[in-house]
């Protein structure tokens, strides 16, 4: 059987087990370079809030809204990566993950995707995603809302 994609579709199950980890994650670039970015890596750059944000489980049902604040991934990619790219692969430490199109960065939007590292108005725990991809235009089954994000893989 092949390796599990976790870029590929698959059951909507969330996983409500946080594995250890303080939020920090790889970041990997199209040049090869690797490198950790630390919530206080991301604390630097411009924060954002996006408030009426959903988490639209299909498991346990909706939650929210809440405020999510924490840096675009326009502006944090803007910082580490300001050249060309194709997608991003955010994968979870979990092996959950989504693919974001660099295209969709560049539609400005009041709704824009963050990793987000707050919740209305306090750090995220652990156990409820730190550091979590929001992509607040996504309302049907969450697939979007990384918790635990991992490693940020930009493809050129
Ligand atoms: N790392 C990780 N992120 C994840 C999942 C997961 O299993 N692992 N499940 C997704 C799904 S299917 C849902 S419904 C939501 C659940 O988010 P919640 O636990 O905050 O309600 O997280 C999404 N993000
Ligand atoms: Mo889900």
């Amino acid at each position: 059987m092949a390796p599990h994609d976790p870029l590929q579709p698959h059951s909507h199950d969330p996983n409500l087990t946080p594995p250890s980890g303080d939020g920090s994650f790889e970041l990997e670039l199209p040049n090869g370079r690797i490198s950790t970015i630390s919530v206080a890596d991301l604390q630097v750059l411009p924060k954002t809030a996006v408030s009426d944000c959903y988490i639209v489980s299909t498991g346990h049902g909706t939650s929210g809204p809440f405020t999510f604040e924490g840096v675009t991934l326009r502006d944090f990619m803007a910082h580490y990566w300001p050249d060309a790219c194709s997608s991003i692969e955010v994968i979870s430490v979990d092996g959950f993950g989504n693919r974001v199109m660099c295209e969709e960065l560049k539609e400005t939007s009041t709704r824009p995707i963050l990793l987000a590292y707050q919740i209305d108005g306090n750090l995220l725990t652990r156990e409820k995603g730190l550091t979590r991809m929001i992509v607040p235009s996504e309302i049907d089954d969450a697939l979007r809302q990384v918790k635990w994000v991992g490693t940020v893989r930009v493809v050129s």
